[in-house]
C-alpha cells in the first residue's frame, strides 16, 4: 500500500502542503458556473423585498401613504418604521456602539436611506410597488463636511440631543461621535518645538467603496413548524450575525441558523449589519415565507459600508541629518450619518495608531474626532485592515513631505529611520508590540530590482529635457514601505460587541485517511478551501486533495468571529495548525501502540510515524486512522478529531516594500504605470501562488483608489459617483503588470510562522501609487495634493504649478 521507494521530499511534495502553489480546488466550481451566491438561493414560495430610499440627505419625512403600493397586485406588505416600532426593530445596533434606523424614523440623514420596505411576489412587482409608495420630505439644512459638522447649529442626531457621553467617551459638539486621544501629547508638543525641521502637512484620504462584484443580500426563511430561523446572506461573520440576531430578536441562538454561501467579493463591505437584513427576517416572520433582498449597484455604492475619509494633519520632526525625533497627527474622521464602523470595541478609529509606520519614532501623538455628516454609514471596509490603510498613507505621504524639507533622498530617509531588525519585538510609541521584521532586507532587495539609482539618473534627465522641451512627460518613483498590522486579536484587547475574536478550527479524520475540516472563517475569494487544507497537509500527513474545507454554516463549523482584518491566517490558520497537532499527538499514540513501542520511540516523518533508528518500521496517517476507529486500543477512545480554539498572544505584523514607476502627460494628465514591484513579507508563505492573486488584487484596488475612484458628494449630500458610469472600477484595460517579490520573517508568535497578506497589497499600494504622481511634480514645486489622482487632478496639478505655458 505504502510506497518505500520516495524520499522524504518527493512523499512531501505528493502531500501538496505548506509553499506548494496549489491551484484553488474553488476554482472548479466557480470556472463553470456552479457557484452558489445569494442570489442563486430559491426557496418555494420566496417573496421579494425592495426598498423605498430618501431622495435627499436630510429631511424631515412628513408621512408615507402605502394605499397605492399595497394595492398593486402582488404586493405582500409594506412596511415602515411605525411598523417595526412595537417589536422595538425601528433602529439596530451598529458594531461602534450606535444605534442606526432600520428605516426612517421621522427623519432621514443621508441619501439613499431605507424609508419603508416593499415585499411582494417577485422582484419586478417589488421595483414597481416602491415607485407607488409616496413619501412626503421637509428638507433640512445638508452637512457634507466635517469640519462645518462641527461648527454647525444643525443637530443631525435628534436622538442623542443632549448627550455629552458617547460609546467612546465624552462628545464635544452635537455632531461630533468621540475622540480617541494614543501617544504622549505634552512629549511630542515639545519635540515638535524642540526640533531642527517640522514638516506640516493635511493629508486627506478621500471616501471610496469596496465595491464587490456581488452586492450585499440575503434569504431569510423562518419555519413556523419547528421555529427556526434559516438566514443566508453575504456575511463576512456569519456566528457573529447569529448572536446579534438572537439578541435583537430574542429568537433563541440554537434556532438561528446562518449560512454564508459562496460569496462574490466581501472586501469588508459585508462585515457590518443592513438595514436589509432586518426587514428580510421580519417579513419572513410576519409572512411564514422566505424573504429575499438582494442590493442593485446604486444601492450597494451609495448606502452601504464605505472607505476612509479621514482628514489627517500631521506634523513630524526630525534632526537636520534626518533622524525623526517625533510625530503628531490629528484626524478628523467623517462617519456619515451613524457610525457603523466594524472596528474593535476599544479601537474607535481602527488601528490607526500604526501610524508611526516601519519608522522608529521615539514619540508620537494621535488624536482622532469621529463626525457625523449627512453621508451613507460605514467607514471600516475596501483591504483596510481596520484603517490601517489611512495610516500607512499618511506615514508615508509625511516621510515625502519631509524628505522635501530636509531635501534629501526619499529612500534614504526611509533607510535611516527604519525600526532596525534587531530592535525587535518593537514597542511603537503608540502602543504596539511589533513582532518581528526586518525593513533593511526588504528595502535593499526592492531599490536593488527596480535600479533605483538607474531610475533617479533617468529622471534627472527627464527633467531637463522637459525643461529643454524635448519632452511633456514626467517621470515619478513613488516608494512605499508599509507595516500592517493583522490578525485581531487577542481577546483581551479585541472583541467586537463583546464578541471576543478568537478564532476555531474542528479537524475529522475519516477511517480511509481523507478529512474534512471546517473554520469560523469564511471565504469570499481568499481560496480558504485551498489553503487551509495545505495546513493540514503539512502538519498530518494527509494530501490535500484529501482534505475538503467547509465554512460559513453556523450548524456546522465551530464558533468564530469571521473573516476581515486578514485575520484568518494568523487567528484560523493557528486554530488549523493547534488542531492538527492536538491529532497527531493521538496518532502518535496510536502508531506506538500498532509498532508495539513506546510513544517515545517513534517520530514523525512527513506523512508517518516511524521507529526511532529504524525508519523501515513505520505506520502512515492512513494507516493510523484506519486503527484510530477500528481497532480496539487501550486507554484511548475511538476516533480521530480535534477542535482548536485559538486566541492569539498578539497581532501579526507583516510589512512590504513597493515601487511605482509612472509616466505623466502634463498637458492631458493622463498617466501610465511603467512598472509596479511589490516586496510582500508575510512571514511563512503557505501558498505563493494565492499570495500572488491576492497582491495582484489588492494592488488593483489601490490603483484605483489613487488614481480614480471615488465616493463624491455635492452640497446638498447628492452622490455624484453612484453608479459604474461614474465610480471608477479599473478593467484589464488600465490594469499594469505587476512584479511580485518577496522575504520571509516568521511570525514568533504564530504555530507555523505565518502573518496575514490580504490587505497588505491596498496598505502599500496606495502610497506608492500616490507617491509617484507626487515625486513626478516634486521638482517643480509640488508637495501635498489630495487623491484620487484622476486625469483632471493630474491636470490641474501641471496647471497650477505653471505647467500650461
Ligand atoms: N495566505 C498564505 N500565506 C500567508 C498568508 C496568507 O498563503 N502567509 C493565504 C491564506 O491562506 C488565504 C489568503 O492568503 O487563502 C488570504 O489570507 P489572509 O491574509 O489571512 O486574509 P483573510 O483570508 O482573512 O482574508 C481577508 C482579507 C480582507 S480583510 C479583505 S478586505 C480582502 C482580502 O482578504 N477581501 C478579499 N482579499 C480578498 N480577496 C478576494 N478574492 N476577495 C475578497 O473579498
Ligand atoms: Cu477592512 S476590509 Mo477587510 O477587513 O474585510
Amino acid at each position: 500500500m505504502n510506497d518505500q521507494t520516495l524520499t522524504p521530499e518527493e512523499r512531501a511534495a505528493n502531500l501538496k502542503g505548506m509553499g506548494c502553489a496549489r491551484k484553488r480546488v474553488e476554482d472548479v466550481r466557480f470556472t463553470q458556473g456552479k457557484g452558489n451566491y445569494v442570489d442563486d438561493i430559491k426557496l418555494d414560495g420566496m417573496l421579494f423585498g425592495d426598498f423605498v430610499r430618501s431622495p435627499y440627505a436630510h429631511a424631515r419625512v412628513v408621512s408615507v401613504n402605502k394605499e397605492a403600493a399595497l394595492a398593486l397586485p402582488g404586493v405582500v406588505a409594506v412596511l415602515t418604521a411605525e411598523d417595526l416600532a412595537p417589536l422595538g426593530l425601528h433602529w439596530m445596533p451598529t458594531l461602534a456602539g450606535d444605534k442606526q434606523m432600520v428605516l426612517a424614523d421621522g427623519k432621514v440623514l443621508f441619501q439613499g436611506q431605507e424609508v419603508a420596505y416593499v415585499v411582494a411576489e417577485d422582484r419586478y412587482i417589488a421595483a414597481d410597488a416602491v415607485e407607488l409608495v409616496e413619501v412626503e420630505y421637509e428638507e433640512l439644512p445638508v452637512l457634507t463636511d466635517p469640519f462645518e459638522a462641527l461648527k454647525s447649529d444643525v443637530v443631525l442626531r435628534e436622538d442623542l440631543e443632549g448627550q455629552t457621553e458617547g460609546a467612546h467617551g465624552p462628545r464635544k459638539h452635537h455632531n461630533h461621535i468621540f475622540t480617541w486621544e494614543q501617544g504622549d501629547k505634552d512629549a511630542t508638543e515639545a519635540v515638535l518645538a524642540e526640533a531642527d525641521v517640522v514638516a506640516e502637512e493635511m493629508v486627506y484620504y478621500h471616501r471610496t467603496h469596496p465595491c464587490p462584484l456581488e452586492t450585499c443580500g440575503c434569504v431569510a426563511s423562518m419555519d413556523k413548524v419547528t421555529g427556526k430561523l434559516t438566514l443566508y446572506g453575504t456575511f463576512q461573520a456569519p456566528h457573529a450575525i447569529r448572536t446579534v440576531v438572537s439578541l435583537i430578536s430574542g429568537i433563541a441562538e440554537h434556532n438561528i441558523r446562518v449560512i454564508s454561501p459562496d460569496i462574490g467579493g466581501g472586501f469588508g463591505n459585508k462585515v457590518g449589519a443592513y438595514a436589509g437584513y432586518v426587514c428580510s427576517v421580519v417579513a419572513s416572520i410576519v409572512t411564514g415565507k422566505p424573504v429575499k433582498w438582494v442590493e442593485d449597484r446604486m444601492e450597494n455604492l451609495m448606502t452601504t459600508a464605505f472607505a476612509r475619509d479621514y482628514w489627517m494633519q500631521g506634523k513630524i520632526a526630525a534632526t537636520k541629518d534626518g533622524k525623526i525625533t517625533g510625530l503628531w497627527c490629528h484626524t478628523t474622521a467623517d462617519h456619515g450619518g451613524f457610525d457603523a464602523c466594524a472596528d474593535p470595541t476599544k479601537f474607535p478609529a481602527g488601528f490607526m495608531n500604526i501610524c508611526t509606520g516601519s519608522y522608529d519614532i521615539p514619540t508620537a501623538y494621535l488624536a482622532v474626532d469621529g463626525v457625523y455628516t449627512n453621508k451613507a454609514p460605514g467607514g471600516v471596509a475596501y483591504r483596510c485592515s481596520f484603517r490601517v490603510t489611512e495610516a500607512a498613507y499618511f506615514i508615508e505621504r509625511m516621510i515625502e513631505v519631509l524628505a522635501i524639507k530636509l531635501n534629501m533622498d526619499a529612500a534614504e530617509l526611509r533607510r535611516i529611520n527604519f525600526i532596525k531588525a534587531d530592535q525587535f519585538p518593537y514597542q511603537s510609541a503608540l502602543g504596539w508590540e511589533y513582532d518581528s521584521g526586518d525593513y533593511h532586507t526588504a528595502w535593499d532587495k526592492a531599490l536593488k530590482a527596480v535600479d533605483y539609482e538607474g531610475l533617479r539618473a533617468e529622471q534627472a534627465q527627464r527633467i531637463e529635457d522637459f525643461k529643454a522641451g524635448k519632452t511633456r512627460k514626467l517621470l515619478g518613483i513613488g516608494l512605499t514601505h508599509f507595516t500592517e498590522i493583522v490578525g485581531a486579536g487577542p481577546v483581551k484587547n479585541c472583541d467586537i460587541l463583546g464578541l471576543g475574536m478568537f478564532d476555531s478550527c474542528e479537524i475529522r479524520i475519516h477511517p480511509t485517511g481523507s478529512a474534512i475540516a471546517r473554520l469560523g472563517t469564511i471565504s469570499q475569494g481568499q481560496g480558504h478551501a485551498t489553503t487551509f487544507a495545505q495546513i493540514i497537509a503539512s502538519e498530518i500527513g494527509l494530501p490535500a486533495d484529501d482534505i475538503t474545507l467547509e465554512e460559513g454554516d453556523t450548524d456546522t463549523a465551530p464558533y468564530g468571529l469571521g473573516t476581515y482584518g486578514s485575520r484568518s491566517t494568523p487567528v484560523a490558520g493557528a486554530a488549523t495548525a493547534m488542531a492538527a497537532r492536538k491529532i497527531r499527538a493521538k496518532a502518535q499514540m496510536i502508531a506506538a501502540y500498532l509498532l508495539e513501542v513506546h510513544d517515545d520511540d517513534v517520530e514523525w516523518d512527513v506523512d508517518r510515524f516511524a521507529v526511532k533508528g529504524a525508519p523501515e518500521r513505520f505506520k502512515t496517517m492512513k494507516d493510523i486512522a484506519f486503527a484510530a476507529y477500528n481497532q480496539a486500543i487501550p486507554g484511548l477512545e475511538p476516533g480521530l478529531e480535534a477542535v482548536s480554539y485559538y486566541d492569539p498572544p498578539n497581532m501579526t505584523y507583516p510589512f512590504g516594500a513597493y515601487i511605482c514607476v509612472m509616466e505623466i502627460d502634463v498637458d492631458t494628465g493622463e498617466w501610465e504605470v511603467r512598472q509596479f514591484y511589490a516586496l510582500d513579507d508575510c512571514g511563512t508563505r503557505i501558498n505563493p501562488m494565492i499570495i500572488e492573486g491576492q497582491v495582484h488584487g489588492g494592488v488593483t484596488e489601490a490603483l484605483a483608489i489613487a488614481m480614480g475612484q471615488e465616493i463624491a458628494y455635492d452640497d446638498m449630500g447628492n452622490v455624484k459617483t453612484g453608479t459604474l458610469m461614474d465610480f471608477f472600477l479599473p478593467t484589464a484595460w488600465e490594469t499594469p503588470n505587476y512584479t511580485t517579490d518577496h522575504t520571509v520573517t516568521p511570525s514568533p508568535h504564530h504555530p507555523i510562522g505565518a502573518k496575514g497578506v490580504g490587505e497588505s497589497p491596498n496598505v502599500g499600494g496606495v502610497p506608492a501609487f500616490s507617491n509617484a504622481v507626487h515625486d513626478a511634480f516634486k521638482p517643480f514645486g509640488l508637495v501635498q495634493s489630495h487623491m484620487p489622482h484622476d486625469h483632471w487632478r493630474i491636470w490641474k496639478i501641471a496647471s497650477g504649478l505653471g505647467m500650461h505655458g
